[in-house]
């Protein structure tokens, strides 16, 4: 009986790893269109997020956009991005030992939202968006010059 479920454990176990040597190989190209579908993605995890949000005050209406460094290099995951308007929750995760953060500006170049720096970990903030167009970006000196922004389109 004890065998059985050892053998078992032992095909989960690499399962496990076959799942994540394939997922983590494909996340360095630049590709744009796939990103933007994942955005029902982000909304699953923004539930969460307005959850913790609690003392906020107006949870319930507010989004979440959710933004990632890439694998490597002075660069998100994705140019870009699209938001819902209004109260909108910023989640990032920077999976780098490089501090990184997201700052949000809006068309006339005014930085209407920020994260904390964080090497390794997840900040969030929330920001209030009006439709348009906005550039996400690094603020850590020199990131956004070698590439790290991209472009939220907000609906
Ligand atoms: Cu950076």
């Amino acid at each position: 009986m004890k065998k059985v479920a050892v053998a078992f454990a032992l095909v989960l176990t690499s399962l496990a790893l076959v799942a994540c040597g394939s997922s983590s190989s494909s996340s360095s190209s630049e590709s744009t269109s796939p990103e933007t579908t994942s955005e029902s993605g982000a909304a699953a995890g923004g539930e969460e997020g307005a959850g913790q949000e609690a003392e906020g005050g107006s949870a319930g209406s507010a989004s979440a956009l959710d933004i990632e460094t890439a694998s490597s290099g002075l660069a998100y995951s994705s140019k870009s991005a699209t938001a819902k308007a209004g109260m909108v929750t910023v989640d990032f995760t920077n999976s780098q030992a490089i501090p990184h953060d997201v700052a949000i500006e809006d068309s006339g170049g005014e930085v209407v939202g920020q994260t904390e720096l964080t090497s390794e970990g997840s900040e969030s903030t929330e920001v209030e968006l009006k439709p348009g167009t906005y550039t996400y970006f690094c603020t850590v000196p020199g990131h956004r010059e070698a590439g790290m922004e991209g472009t939220l389109t907000v609906k």
